[in-house]
This record gives structure tokens, sequence and C-alpha cells, in this order.
């Protein structure tokens, strides 16, 4: 797993101020973070979590799609185990806000995130893998929430987003049992949408990232923000709510040019799956 890229071919460099455990870039429209941290298996800390909110706030206006990808040969190890320290429980839960509160910048930020995975996909790596949008899983990967073994919980928003991915008996199995899934598995189960052989994902992710970096900025919006909100709302509030997203997306201009090209013959065909 040496192979894996540690930068995009053609990256240019990101102004953003980040800690040492992070590293940003830039691909044209996309915008890439990579956890830099491999000797510590990407664990997180509070630095770096705070990092990691710092750079979905400060992507620059002409950034259309992100990549978070890790370095070495684990994806993350989740928390950063030797900060769990003598923390009261006030303490705890404003140390879980903050997860909360970074996390709902990826998810519900400036733009889509697509994550590429490998190696162990632990605890809160697998709460931050599980607040992008796209996920992209070398064979390599494997998931596990080990938190039911140490003692402590899921504090990352993985109860809310995990049963939402795999369901409550799976996710309650994991912490219950220590039970770990393969990258096929989670494949199988919505963990991931793509599967690659090992060193494959990044230019998989990368190139998922530049597709969605050219849909326009509202119909990404219309995804990323309104389409969860509405599997959460009773039906009828959905039907509401979606036919006036809709009926705002295809008055974007934007939407007009492309169905024009689309009848003029000049727009890409809906294609088979390779
Ligand atoms: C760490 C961490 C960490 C590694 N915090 N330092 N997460 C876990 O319970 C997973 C714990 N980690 C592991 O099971 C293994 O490290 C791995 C399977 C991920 C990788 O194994 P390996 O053999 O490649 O590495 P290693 O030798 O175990 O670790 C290398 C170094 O990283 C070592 O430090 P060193 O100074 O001795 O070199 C490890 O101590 C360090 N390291 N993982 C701190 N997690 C918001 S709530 C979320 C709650 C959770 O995420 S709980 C799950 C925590």
């Amino acid at each position: 797993m040496s192979s894996r890229p540690t930068s995009a071919a053609g990256a240019e460099s990101l102004n953003i101020a980040l800690p040492a455990s992070l590293r940003a870039e830039r691909r044209g429209k996309v915008a890439i973070l990579t956890l830099a941290r491999p000797q510590k298996r990407n664990a997180l800390d509070d630095t770096t979590v705070l990092g990691i909110e710092t750079f979905f706030t400060s992507l620059p206006d002409d950034i259309a799609a992100a990549l978070v990808h890790g370095e070495g040969d684990h994806f993350s190890a989740g928390l950063d185990l030797s900060e769990l320290q003598e923390r009261d429980i006030r303490q705890g839960i404003s140390h879980s806000s903050m997860w909360h509160r970074v996390f709902d910048k990826i998810q519900f930020g400036k733009v889509p995130v697509v994550c590429v995975l490998h190696g162990a996909v632990v605890g809160g790596g697998l709460e931050l893998a599980a607040a992008t949008h796209v996920r992209v899983a070398e064979r390599s990967t494997y998931y596990g929430l080990p938190e039911g073994s140490r003692g402590i919980y899921v504090g990352g928003g993985g109860s809310v987003r995990l049963p939402r991915l795999i369901g409550v008996a799976r996710m309650m199995d994991m912490m219950l049992t220590g039970r770990t899934y393969a990258a096929e598995d989670g494949q199988a189960m919505g963990l991931s949408t793509y599967l690659t052989e090992p060193g494959e994902g990044f230019a998989k992710g990368l190139a998922l990232a530049e597709r969605i970096a050219s849909n326009t900025a509202l119909t990404n919006f219309a995804i990323t923000h309104v389409l969860p909100r509405i599997a959460e709302i009773d039906p009828g509030s959905g039907y509401a709510v979606e036919a006036l997203i809709s009926s705002i997306a295809q008055a974007d201009a934007e939407a007009k040019s492309r169905l024009t090209a689309f009848l003029e013959g000049r727009a890409g065909k809906v294609t088979r799956p390779e």
C-alpha cells in the first residue's frame, strides 16, 4: 500500500492554514483534504478535528466538491485515545458537541464530499466517513466500532448517521460484540457505494468528485442539504418540499441551458453501467 498517492497529479496548493496532521490542496474545482498523521494511524485528536472544521469552512467560492483521504496504511484509527483523560461529564458533552459541529460542516457544508477509505476505518474514523456523501472503499478497508469494548460510546454523530446507513441492529452488533466488517461486506450493506482494488481508490474518488463538481451548485445543494431532510420528514411534507426544491432547481438559468443542450443533441446520454 506504499503506492498510495499522497498528492494528486496536477494538484495546486490550497491556502488554508491547517495543523501538521492535515494537508490541503486543490485540483481544478476539487479541494483535497489529506489526513496526514500516519504515524498515529490518522487518529483524530482535537487539533485535527478542529483543522477539519477550518478546511470545510474556508473553501474558496470556486471549489465545487471535496475529497477526503488518508495517508499510510489506514484511513483512520478514530478518536485519539491518548486525549481521553479524566474528562468530567460536562467536558465530555462539550467534546462530543464539538465533533458534532465539525462533522455537520462536512455533511451540510458548502460542497459535496467524497471519501476514499482503506485499511482501518474505525470508531471516529467511521463517523467521519459517515458524514461525507459518497464513500469509495479500497478492498483493504475494514470497519469497526471498538467503543463498546473500550468502555466508551460513539460521540461523533455515529448513533445518528450509521443506523441510517446500515440499520440499528448491525450497529448494535458491531458495538456489542466488536464485530468488524470487510470492505466487501461494507459495500453490500451500504457503508460504501464504490469498491476498488488497493491503491485505486484515490483516482476513483477524484474522478467522482470531478463529476460531482460539474453539476450545478443548486442541484448539489438540493441533493446534499434537502434530500436528507426530506427523508426525515413525513411524506406529505416531503412532497411539498420536493415540489419547491425541484421548481427552484429547474428555474435556474444553468438548468435551462443544460436542458436545451440535451434537446439539441449537445449533451451526453444516460448510458449503461460499465
Ligand atoms: C493511536 C490510536 C488511537 C493507533 N489513538 N493513538 N480507536 C481504536 O480503538 C483503534 C485503536 N487502534 C488500533 O486498533 C490500531 O492502532 C490500528 C488497527 C488502527 C492500526 O494498527 P497498527 O498495528 O498499524 O498500528 P499500532 O502499532 O497499533 O499504532 C501505531 C501508533 O499509533 C501507536 O503509537 P506509538 O507511539 O506506540 O507508535 C498507537 O498507540 C497509535 N494509535 N490508534 C491514539 N486511536 C468521538 S468518539 C469516537 C470514539 C472512538 O473513535 S473509539 C475508537 C478508538
